[in-house]
């Protein structure tokens, strides 16, 4: 298959073939051909189906056709090959809040056959060196406002050599001597298109090759499926589109239906509310946390125009779904992704949804239970997620492929249990399984029956060294604004969980904390509790 990339660095260093998962492409929406480029389906198909005139993106104060931001993308793409000196198969960085330029950016990048590397914009200089010397980022367009961390990492990065900033008018600038017409490069469907590094908790980065063909079976199977959005639906939320979930949530999938998104770069539950009405949003991603905040807030989303609510990146407590549901009338469309597979593979729509399960395999990809030594487990049994479908993982040149990939298979790092029906069922990360006196307790269980306490707004739960249980259950939890935390209240929560779950898994400490530490994608940070603060 003719690749465009005459910078050959993403296929020197892609895993070799018998360290790569299997590839299924069992639907006929997964029959890709040869050359592929998804910037010319997601986002040219439109304007050249004349649907140009419709609406794309939507900021505060800006509106942005199909049209609009083909153009856009276009100039960008000119300044790249031109003023940059981008050829097809460079890594390009991609560093701004979630906002139009961003995803301009971003196409520009894909049509000019390069790769996208975008990061967090949270991340400090410290964390954006590894990032770019393990991707040998060559270019990088940056956010106005946040370039000084990127310009303090320069010097250690020597292979980064042409930068532009935008929303200052740099990168306008140039923009506005290219034309707005670009020749997209035919890049091979097998092209890497994206580097995304994993939100992971310890050690170096990981970073994950998708293909242009990986970008649009991602479109086919979870959202075409499960969301179901139709061309009519605004989509919002806050993931960030450096994180997969926001990638595909807030720009790929509205896109691949001619829907519109708002970009917003500052996401926290209030500013999502004060959004969801400002644009008459339809469908809101964000992360369980961010729902039972919100929750609060019920009485304005009751009256909103949202009719889809996607929760993703942590397991969604029971407790949370059903706060949504009585707030707002509407049922949580839960799903688990992962950056290795691109997006959700496990979830299940309004009608289907089941309190405590995660959902179905999503079709196209094929889901399975395992022990230690891979063999599927019986019904109802725990044991590790097992994944394959069109879509799965490809490390940029590290070691750790061969414990993400087992047989073809990717092994998630999660403990799931399946029923009889197909139903899966989060239990906990593989590494956040508690082991008390030799039972099995799973973190998220226990966080899910505190939460059900009215007092309880936020926890996290942790196995604590213990001499003689071997570990206990140690729950940190942050009271409502309001609740007294003393020795009573201790004590209350650990009877009520008691009466909620096995009282063997009951936390058998207790501390308050005003907030818990969280990743940027809105996910606790366990692993940072069990270091005495
Ligand atoms: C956990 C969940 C229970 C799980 C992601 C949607 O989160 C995403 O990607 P990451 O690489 O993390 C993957 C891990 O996060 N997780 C995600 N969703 C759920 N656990 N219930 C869920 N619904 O441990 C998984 O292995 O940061 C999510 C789409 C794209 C993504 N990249």
């Amino acid at each position: 298959m003719p690749s465009a990339h005459l910078d050959t660095f993403a296929q020197q260093h892609l895993p070799p073939a018998e360290d790569q998962p299997d590839f299924l492409f069992t639907l006929p929406t997964l029959q890709f051909p040869e050359q592929l480029n998804c910037a010319s389906e997601l986002l040219d198909r439109h304007v050249a189906e004349e649907r140009g005139d419709r609406l794309c993106i939507q900021a505060h104060g800006l509106r942005w056709t199909y049209a609009d931001l083909l153009s856009q993308a276009n100039r960008i793409a000119n300044v790249l090959v031109t003023d940059m000196g981008l050829v097809p198969g460079n890594r390009v960085l991609l560093r701004a809040p979630n906002n139009p330029m961003m995803a301009a950016c971003w196409f520009a990048v894909i049509k000019a056959g390069g790769i996208a590397v975008a990061t967090m914009p949270m991340l400090r200089a410290k964390e954006l060196v590894p990032v770019i010397s393990k991707a040998e980022v060559t270019h990088a367009l940056c956010d106005a406002s946040l370039a000084a961390e990127l310009n303090e990492a320069r010097p250690l990065c020597p292979n980064l050599k042409h930068l532009m900033l935008f929303n200052n008018g740099e990168l306008e600038a140039a923009m506005a001597q290219r034309p707005d017409s670009f020749n997209n490069v035919n890049t091979a469907a097998t092209d890497t298109c994206l580097i995304a590094f994993t939100s992971g908790t310890t050690g170096v980065p990981k970073g994950t090759m998708h293909f242009h063909r990986d970008v649009m079976a991602a479109c086919a199977c979870w959202p075409a499926h499960v969301l179901k959005p139709t061309e009519d639906d605004v989509f919002v939320g806050s993931p960030p589109l450096a994180f997969t979930f926001g990638l595909g949530g807030l720009l790929l999938f509205p896109m691949s239906v001619g829907a519109s998104t708002v970009l917003i770069a500052k996401a926290s539950p209030e500013h999502l509310v004060a959004a969801i009405e400002q644009f008459g949003a339809t469908v809101l991603f964000t992360a369980p946390t961010s729902y039972r905040v919100m929750a609060a807030h019920g009485e304005t989303q009751r009256r909103s125009t949202l009719r889809r609510c996607v929760s993703a990146g942590e397991a969604l407590p029971a407790a949370t779904r059903s706060l949504w549901k009585q707030a707002t009338g509407i049922e949580l469309i839960d799903g688990i992704g992962a950056t290795e597979l691109l997006h959700i593979f496990i979830s299940a729509d309004e009608a289907n949804a089941r309190p405590g399960a995660t959902g179905k395999v999503v079709p196209g990809y094929e889901a399975k239970v395992v022990d230690d030594a891979g063999h599927t487990v019986p019904t109802g049994t725990v044991g590790k997620l097992a994944v394959r479908g069109p879509t799965g993982c490809r490390y940029l040149a590290d070691d750790r492929q061969r414990s993400y990939v087992k047989d073809g298979w990717n092994l998630t790092g999660d403990a799931y249990l399946m029923d009889a029906d197909g139903y899966f069922f989060y239990q906990s990360r593989t590494d956040d399984m508690i082991i008390s006196s030799g039972y099995n307790i799973a973190a998220p269980e226990v966080e899910a029956a505190l939460l059900l306490h009215a007092d309880v707004l936020e926890c996290a739960v942790i196995g604590v060294p213990d001499e003689e249980r071997g570990q206990i259950v140690k729950a940190f939890v942050v009271l409502q604004p309001g609740a007294s935390a003393d020795a009573r209240k201790i004590k209350a929560l650990q009877d009520f969980v008691k009466q909620t779950v096995a009282p063997y898994k009951y936390p058998r400490a207790i501390e308050f904390r005003s907030e818990l530490p969280k990743t940027e994608t809105g996910k606790l940070q366990r692993f940072k509790l069990k270091v005495p603060s």
